[in-house]
């Protein structure tokens, strides 16, 4: 039986739905051209007035926005109010360069938070949880979301952040936590920890709500056994929002995008040529809500596909494959483009873990890819020959998938760094992109 936050606009028609856009589409683009001198330069040398765009029709019209116009614009050129107006500011992890700061007003974080709720309801949730937080709080939006959105729900909220498993068990045990928010990668970890200590039949958790990095299918069959759980993924990015763009709903095959807030548009990563429904390119968001940080057609680098098929849940909105990588994360080794999710597959369909890390090298002018990846217990048996066995398997299995030779090395349980927050799973040491 299907649950819904806001049920009427959950399951509303795609008319209603495209109505809807239509009228805050015109409304947002009159706003932002009047008000961020940045985005009107845009539109003014695209030759393109609001008066041009009279409904989602003429999105293709207008300009994308990228990261590299949010690091320009930093700190206040794309606010869309009066600072005064505001009330919150989150930021991304970026790691180079300056990092990107999105701005909320009371209202924003309001219909941020109930995207949320709808992704905690969808996944089960009720006024009788107790939903466990730890993804991190503070300037990430993983902690402040799914927070906003388990109050809403009116969930017992557990705001652990990250780290300090030893806590997060005692308080996941005794407080009987049922919902379990966190990286799909501090999960596995989690999950990991419960089985050692023993405690896996003093846990009470019915439900994850797993994102903010790339998890395999195999990750989430591996997670939900070991928990006893349904694993949902959920998506977002700090410039839009935060958590909860996109969830996913008890159908598990993807996540429905929150239409009503957002314009969700498949492009040709390349030619920026927009393509047609089911075809894999990179997802560019248009936000048709937001006061403070609106953004139109905002380029996110993560590639998937969309689906309207409709669900068994009852909701119609769009639904977004997982991301299959980022066009930023895809990794060029000796040409080839390679996904660290392709290598994450293999491994887990000939039962090793998912604690893995991809090195990339260069030797004599040429790229190495070598493949460390953790045991399971079930290994410790295996003698030396049946180990490098395995390995051997692998490296074919990934040749084929890849089309290019890495070596792999199955290690000990442990030896590889677990993330508390999202984990790091490509070391490049080519240096090729120096900042
Ligand atoms: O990761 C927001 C978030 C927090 C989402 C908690 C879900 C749960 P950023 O730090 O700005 O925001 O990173 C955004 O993370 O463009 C994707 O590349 C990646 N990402 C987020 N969710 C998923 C997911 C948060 N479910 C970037 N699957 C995005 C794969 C994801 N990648």
């Amino acid at each position: 039986m299907a649950n819904y936050y806001q049920k009427e606009i959950e399951t509303a028609s795609r008319e209603e739905i495209i109505a809807i856009q239509n009228e805050k589409l015109v409304k947002t683009v009159k706003r932002v051209y009047e008000n961020v001198p940045y985005y009107k330069a845009k539109m003014d040398e695209k030759g393109v007035t609001p008066e041009d765009i009279k409904s989602i029709d003429d999105l293709h019209k207008l300009p994308f926005l990228t990261k590299d116009d949010l690091r320009e614009a930093y700190p206040y050129g794309l606010l869309a109010t009066d600072l005064k107006d505001c009330v919150r500011i989150q930021s991304t992890s970026g790691t180079t360069g300056k990092r990107v700061v999105a701005f909320y007003t009371q209202n924003d974080i309001d219909l941020w938070e109930d995207c949320c709720a709808r992704a905690i309801v969808a996944a089960g949730g009720t006024n009788e949880d107790v939903c466990q937080v730890c993804y991190g709080y503070g300037l990430f939006t993983g902690g402040p979301g799914l927070n906003g959105g388990s109050h809403k729900v009116g969930c017992l909220t557990l705001p652990m952040s990250s780290g300090n498993t030893d806590r997060q068990l005692m308080f996941m045990t005794d407080l009987g936590a049922t919902i379990l928010c966190c990286t799909p990668s501090y999960a596995a970890y989690l999950a990991e920890s419960i089985h050692e200590r023993g405690l896996r039949d003093q846990i009470k958790l019915k439900a994850g709500i797993f994102g903010a990095e790339a998890w395999t299918e195999e990750m989430r069959h591996d997670i939900e056994e070991k928990l006893g759980i349904k694993a949902y993924d959920i998506y977002g990015l700090t410039e839009i929002s935060g958590p909860g763009v996109s969830f996913e709903c008890s159908e598990q095959t993807g996540m429905h995008i929150n239409e009503d807030h957002f314009i969700a548009e498949i492009i040709n990563p390349i030619t920026g040529e927009v393509l047609p429904e089911g075809e894999k390119g990179e997802l560019v968001f248009t936000s048709l809500d937001k006061e403070a940080f609106p953004l139109i057609r905002y380029r996110t680098k993560d590639i998937c596909v969309l689906s309207r098929k409709k669900c068994s849940c009852g909701r119609t909105h769009v639904k977004m494959s997982k991301p299959m990588g980022r066009s930023d994360d895809m990794l060029i080794v000796k040409g080839v483009n390679v996904f660290p999710s392709q290598i994450e597959m293999v491994l887990l369909k000939n039962g090793l873990t998912s604690n893995y890390q991809i090195i990339v090298d260069r030797e004599k002018h040429s790229d190495t890819i070598e493949v460390r990846v953790e045991m399971t217990p079930e290994f410790f048996s295996d003698s030396l020959s049946q180990l490098s066995a395995k390995e051997k398997e692998i490296v074919s299995e990934l040749k084929s998938v890849l089309g290019i030779y890495a070596t792999v090395k199955i290690v000990e349980p442990k030896s590889i760094v677990r993330s508390e927050g999202k984990a790091v799973r490509v070391i490049d040491r080519r240096n090729l992109y120096q900042n």
